[in-house]
């Protein structure tokens, strides 16, 4: 649908709203089931006191919209304007701007309806197209897992409609058998489920000092939920890796330009044969207990627990076995720690997901009042459970918090610490996490040209009155 601005102006000595049958006939030519009846829908009017009546109306065309307006032609002038909406303009980059072409070869969701559906959902955009949201902090601990439509979203490129009945994951490269499965296959084998705190390495990227390029993330770039779907591991014994595999690369259905390359590039990740052969990787078909969403990856995702969750790629439709480390674009031109060290520079692939907390209660800059002050937040690490949490109010010496609920190997874990605040004024609230293998959070980020795990310790300011 198409969204135009409509001007009509009649004579003042012709105001057909003076006259009560033909101000009467207009309002019910207006009403929504005989609007819709003509192809049309009224976003909004307005009647301005020059005998100008104002509308925003969406229809397929032009023309559908003037057929309906033939009764305010009749009465005066009717001036059609083609519009746009704020979500388009933004989505496409500028007012003057029309969307990028879309690649003719993938189907993808409206980059508008998308974008409203998110912000409809209490998602925080960050960028409209490719569609990029933050989880609000107050969602992190809302329940168990964060409520599906609260669970951050981060796109490269459009969110390819996959058909489910024509869909298939193909899979092969150095495999003894290769395999081409449907949805139904897949839901039919041995299933399993995990609860998995996914979060972006550019998390936290806009508090990096100097800034680095890329999606400027707040704090909500990481969510948990309960994955369900066939171990990989299963898959991959069904194939049957051959011993010369080194890598194993997963093919997303999505793509485009990437402004660095000559070629648009599907979204492809890749993991070593070890790591992939013992993790309990998932290809999930189920995201707290429902289909998976088509944002998060329907209909079918990898999930790989504990790492930075680009290697968890969404829309899959391809498992390639290699015998070489796989350079695509989003494995080694992205998703890199890029180190000045010596006048060299140092590459290291982004993996395990660094240990951090988050404190989600109370909200940056807040009123609190003197007296009993509870502070809660989550705590994750890739590479162990985790073992502390403290916090320092004011500058204070660090106090322990407690851990709350279960601690899950691949979930992050709630926390919690409360305490008396005595005098007004303002305060720095942190939180700083430390890992059973000894990790802890630094006080500054350990800044790398990217903008990748920068997990220092949050600096919350508060108002106390
Ligand atoms: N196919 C595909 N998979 C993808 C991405 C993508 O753009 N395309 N983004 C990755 C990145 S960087 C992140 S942080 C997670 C985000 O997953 P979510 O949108 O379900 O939160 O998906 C990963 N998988
Ligand atoms: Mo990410």
């Amino acid at each position: 649908m198409a969204v135009f601005v409509v001007r009509h102006q009649h004579p003042a000595e012709r105001c057909p709203a003076a006259e009560f049958t033909a101000g009467a006939g207009l309002l019910n030519h207006l009403s929504r089931p005989s609007a819709a009846r003509h192809g049309v829908r009224i976003r909004g009017e307005a009647v301005l006191a020059a005998h100008t009546l104002v509308m925003i109306a969406e229809a397929d065309g032009e023309e559908t919209l003037r057929a309906f307006l033939r009764p305010f032609e009749a009465a005066g002038t009717v001036e059609v304007t083609a519009a746009s909406t704020c979500a388009r303009v933004v989505a496409g980059g500028g007012c003057a701007s029309i969307l990028p072409a879309a690649d003719r070869e993938v189907e993808a969701l409206d980059p508008e309806e998308a974008c409203l559906a998110a912000i409809d959902a209490g998602l925080l955009v960050r960028r409209a197209h490719p569609l990029n949201c933050e989880t609000p902090l107050p969602a992190l601990t809302g329940g168990v897992f964060v409520p599906t439509a609260r669970f951050y979203v981060r796109n490269h490129f459009g969110i390819p409609r996959l058909d489910p009945a024509r869909w298939r994951l193909h899979v092969g490269g150095l495999v003894d058998r290769p395999l081409s499965l449907g949805l139904g296959q897949l839901r039919a084998m041995r299933s399993a489920s995990l609860i998995v705190t996914l979060e972006c390495a550019g998390n936290g990227r806009a508090g990096l000092e100097p800034p680095a390029p890329g999606e400027q993330w707040g704090l909500g770039a990481v969510s948990t939920a309960e994955w369900t779907g066939v171990p990989l591991v299963e898959i991959l014994d069904r194939a049957g890796v051959t011993a010369e595999a080194h890598e194993i690369v997963f093919r997303g259905a999505d793509r485009g330009g990437t402004g660095e390359t000559r070629d648009p590039v599907w979204f492809e990740r890749s993991l070593p044969v070890t790591e992939a052969g013992h993790s309990e990787s998932l290809l999930a078909y189920a995201m707290n207990g429902e289909p998976l969403p088509i944002e998060h990856g329907y209909p079918l995702r990898l999930i790989v627990p504990s790492w930075y969750a680009v290697a968890s790629v969404k829309w899959l439709t391809g498992i390639e076995v290699i015998g070489a480390p796989f350079g695509g674009f989003f494995q080694t031109e992205r998703y890199v720690y890029e180190t000045a060290r010596n006048g060299s520079t140092l590459r290291e692939p982004v993996r395990l997901q660094r240990v951090r907390s988050i404190i989600t209660d109370p909200a940056a800059g807040q009123d609190v009042t003197t007296g009993d002050l509870a502070i809660r937040g989550v705590a994750w690490s890739g590479a162990a459970p985790i073992e502390k949490v403290e916090v320092s109010i004011g500058g204070a010496p660090w106090q322990t918090a407690s851990l709350v609920g279960e601690r899950r190997r691949h979930s992050w874990q709630w926390w919690e610490l409360v305490t008396r605040i005595d005098r007004p004024g303002r305060l720095s609230l942190r939180a700083r996490a430390t890992d059973l293998a000894g990790r802890t959070q630094p006080e500054r980020p350990d800044w790398n040209r990217l903008g990748y795990g920068g997990n220092a310790v949050q600096d919350l300011p508060v108002n106390v009155r």
